[in-house]
């Protein structure tokens, strides 16, 4: 049986003429780091500080010992990062110019010092730029010409941390007469039953050539084998009426073992295991009459994606453990998301990380790994990339949560909106990839799977390639120049991306500015917005609704993070209520990989802004929302669960004060999946530029405001709560915080990591009438004064 010995231990980074300890997997900043050579570069402005690493090459040393008794060893990286030459025993064994493949050399009788010399990333991608050519792209640095997380250069989200290092698992593989080199399993549904088509090809030894071998697979108590005199070989299984696999909201997340062994007469010489699920997936695009749409059809239901984009969730993604993707995705799960973008400036993640996908059923959306610029097609790099998708797509085919491959982030459009196409005069920029080469291996290897070229993309160049009426759309010029009720001028039909910036909690600020003063534009926030006109455009967007508060950074802080949940929300519930000509919404973005301004839901430090709560209410599958339209005030009722909602709206018509205006009941019925619209009875809808009254709605505990006028017009009495501490019994570590309203009090937020730095609340936003209360539950505070929650408890209406 193959024998396999991770190499994780005994590294050192050759640093000038010291030898530091190195962890494998890992990077040069983060082993530098610990060794307290640099500053800690996501703290103030370090990363300016830091930013010589990325320039200079680096070699990882350790010594390896091997006697295994079998007739090969290989040494398998599965990522290095990027440009690397591996010599063993002063010999070089192998050059690699990828981060995102993995690389196996035979290193049989080989031992000693096991060396790995990493180029600067910079050298090796202006190196090929010299070959292929200068090509656009959005930002000063050379990106597109290094298969490496394009992120690493920085990105308007994050910092240029330029890595290198050995960033996933190192091992030796010792066997005999043959491995398993590939195992595809083409998992989908036929009529009722589960089918397993696993497509193998074995390596042999020069003594297991020829050699018969038997190849076996296990599933769901189901047999398949065969006998393999070459290298490749077909197996088939049938599982009659498996439980399906479905998103999260739909069904149940069931997982099968699958099991792949390869032995000859002597016994077992290899084994696979992975974990898949039964379904089917497809991609309706078929013109209708508006154009032609995007829908993700799962197990034959149609579905609406309530989806995020994710990021890298550390800029030295070697950090990133099974644990922490397990906590971020669930941060996902508890804000309704059903499906999660992976953006194509980051990596292909880690397996645990779609492990965690499967069992938490979010759909898992790929893109292959192309952001913003002009790929040049030539070698070394088409060679590259054909190698890195065939790696990638057979890695991560068996997880059932994958469910779309998409070519490139915003490539296809770029093209042909930001003025590339006349500078490129004729040359390569990656049309190649995204129409030809990756469509063709997604149909050789993973043909189960639907693949779209780009995001946006409207399906051909018939169209221009944001069309928001074919395919995918991203709406950015609404952040860039508009008001967020701007979102609502359109219906795309899937919404891939779209977003507004709000600076991350304040213990994260604390913590990663640790200047003192914390000002809108000081050096410190500065540093940490990487957005072209970033703190403007925040600016702009707080100052439409409020008035811009003047040195109290507090109220600025606060009200900047109050407009991105709602203009979030407003895109959300706009879009949401036109399902089904619009089919999803991906929320540009969930994380954040350091403590910066950005779009993100969850901040570097992991904390929610006030978005993450506001998502859970806009994504769940009952939807409640008041929106101004065309045809005048609609009520729109979401009904995205598999069961009819029935139940009465109660519309309010109040002033400022909280007066009743007028009321009425309205009984509903929502059908399942489905959405109803509503135009509000003449007599409840406040008057056009109303400054005095607004619109309540309420149904099953949930809520649907409409304000005629921004918050700044509206004429707020002052607002006035108390609120009362009680601890919860036989918890230290939780208190309820109840906070009991004598006036409107608009978008009230508790910000619990002003209590503790762990501390979490369990609501956001929430707007009291009147006479209302509400209970916000604290965990991980420790006890806390009357003082502390009064200075941490903020709402906008306040003069
Ligand atoms: C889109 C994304 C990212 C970017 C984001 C915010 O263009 O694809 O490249 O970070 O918008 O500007």
């Amino acid at each position: 049986m193959k024998d396999v010995t991770q190499l994780t231990d005994g590294w050192s980074l050759r640093y000038d003429h010291d030898l530091l300890p190195a962890r494998v997997p890992g990077c040069v900043h983060t082993d530098l780091l610990a060794a307290g050579i640099i500053p800690d570069p996501f703290l103030d402005l370090n990363e300016i500080e830091v930013a010589w690493v990325g320039r200079r090459a680096w070699s990882y040393v350790a010594d390896v010992a091997h006697d295994s008794g079998h007739e090969r060893t290989d040494l398998v990286f599965d990522g290095l990062d990027t440009a690397a030459r591996i010599t063993f025993d002063g010999r070089e064994i192998g050059t690699t110019r990828n981060m995102h493949r993995s690389y196996r050399f035979d290193v049989t009788g080989v031992a000693g010092r096991l060396e790995v010399h990493f180029a600067s990333a910079y050298e090796e991608a202006e190196a090929v730029r010299a070959v292929t050519g200068d090509r656009p792209n959005v930002y000063p640095e050379p990106f597109q010409y290094i298969r490496k997380m394009a992120s690493s250069f920085g990105w308007d989200w994050g910092p240029t941390l330029v890595t290198a290092g050995i960033w996933r698992p190192v091992r030796l593989e010792h066997w005999s007469t043959a491995r398993l080199a590939a195992v595809h399993p083409l998992v989908t549904v036929d009529e009722g039953a589960g089918s397993v088509e696993i497509r193998l090809r074995v390596e042999r030894t020069d003594r297991g050539a020829g050699r018969s071998l038997l190849a076996r697979a296990t599933v769901a108590g189901e047999h398949a084998e065969v006998r393999l005199e070459g290298e490749t070989a077909v197996l088939r299984l049938t599982v009659d009426e498996p439980r399906l696999w479905w998103p999260r909201g739909y069904g149940d997340q069931p997982l099968y073992d699958l099991d792949v062994t390869l032995s000859d007469e002597g016994g077992r010489l290899d084994a696979w295991h992975r974990r898949i699920g039964f379904r089917t997936i497809e991609l309706d695009r078929a013109p209708d009459a508006r154009g032609s749409g995007f829908t993700l059809v799962v197990n034959g239901e149609r579905v609406f994606a309530r989806g995020v984009n994710w990021i890298p969730d550390d800029v030295f993604p070697s950090r990133v453990s099974p644990a922490r993707y397990r906590t971020r995705l669930s941060q996902a799960v508890e804000a309704n998301v059903d499906l999660v973008r992976i953006w194509g400036g980051g990596i292909y993640e880690d397996d645990a990380f779609y492990d965690v996908c499967d069992e938490l059923g979010l759909m898992v959306w790929q893109d292959f790994l192309f952001a913003c610029a002009a790929y040049p097609e030539e070698q070394p790099l088409r060679g590259e990339v054909e190698a890195e998708a065939r790696d990638n797509v057979v890695r991560l085919m068996p997880h059932p949560s994958l469910v779309l491959w998409n070519g490139n982030n915003e490539n296809l459009w770029g093209f042909r909106d930001w003025d590339w196409e006349p500078g490129l005069a004729g040359d390569s920029w990656g049309e190649g990839y995204y129409l030809g080469l990756l469509p063709r291996l997604v149909a050789e290897l993973d043909p189960t799977r639907p693949y779209t070229a780009g995001s946006p993309w409207s399906g051909s160049w018939d169209h221009h390639p944001n069309d928001p009426d074919h395919g995918t759309y991203h709406s950015w010029e609404v952040w860039n120049r508009q008001d967020y009720a701007e979102y609502r001028a359109n219906v795309p039909r899937f919404v891939a991306e779209f977003g507004w910036q709000a600076p991350p909690a304040m213990a994260t600020l604390r913590r990663a500015l640790t200047d003192g003063v914390l000002a809108p534009d000081s050096a410190g926030m500065l540093h940490h917005q990487k957005a072209e006109e970033g703190n403007d455009k925040l600016n702009r967007g707080v100052a439409r609704h409020f008035a811009l508060p003047d040195g109290n950074f507090d109220r600025w802080h606060y009200l900047t993070q109050v407009v991105q949940a709602r203009a979030v929300a407003a895109g959300i519930e706009h879009w949401r209520s036109h399902w089904p000509a619009c089919s999803g919404t991906v929320v540009w973005q969930l994380n954040d990989c350091w403590p910066v301004s950005s779009w993100a839901a969850i901040d570097g430090d992991g904390r929610p802004k006030p978005l993450h709560h506001e998502l859970r209410r806009v994504y769940a599958d009952r939807l409640l929302t008041l929106q101004p339209a065309e045809e005048g005030l609609v009520l729109a009722l979401v009904n995205q669960s598999a069961a009819e909602w029935r139940t009465a709206v109660d519309l309010r018509r109040m002033e400022a004060d909280g007066t009743p205006l007028g009321r009425s009941t309205q009984e509903v019925v929502v059908a399942a999946r489905s959405v109803l619209r509503l135009s509000t009875a003449p007599g409840l809808v406040p008057e056009k530029h109303s400054a005095k009254e607004f619109l309540v709605a309420d149904a099953d505990g949930l809520r649907a405001l409409h304000f005629p006028v921004p918050d700044k017009e509206f004429s707020y009495v002052q607002p006035d709560y108390d609120v009362i501490l009680e601890p919860v019994a036989g918890d230290g570590g939780k208190v309820d915080v109840v906070v009991n309203a004598h006036t409107l009090v608009r978008d009230l937020l508790l910000q619990a990591d002003r209590l503790g730095p762990d501390a979490r609340a369990d609501r956001g936003l929430t707007t009291l009438l009147p006479g209302e209360r509400t209970r916000i539950r604290v965990d991980g505070c420790g006890s806390v004064t009357m003082d502390d929650v009064r200075a941490a408890l903020f709402c906008a209406d306040t003069k």
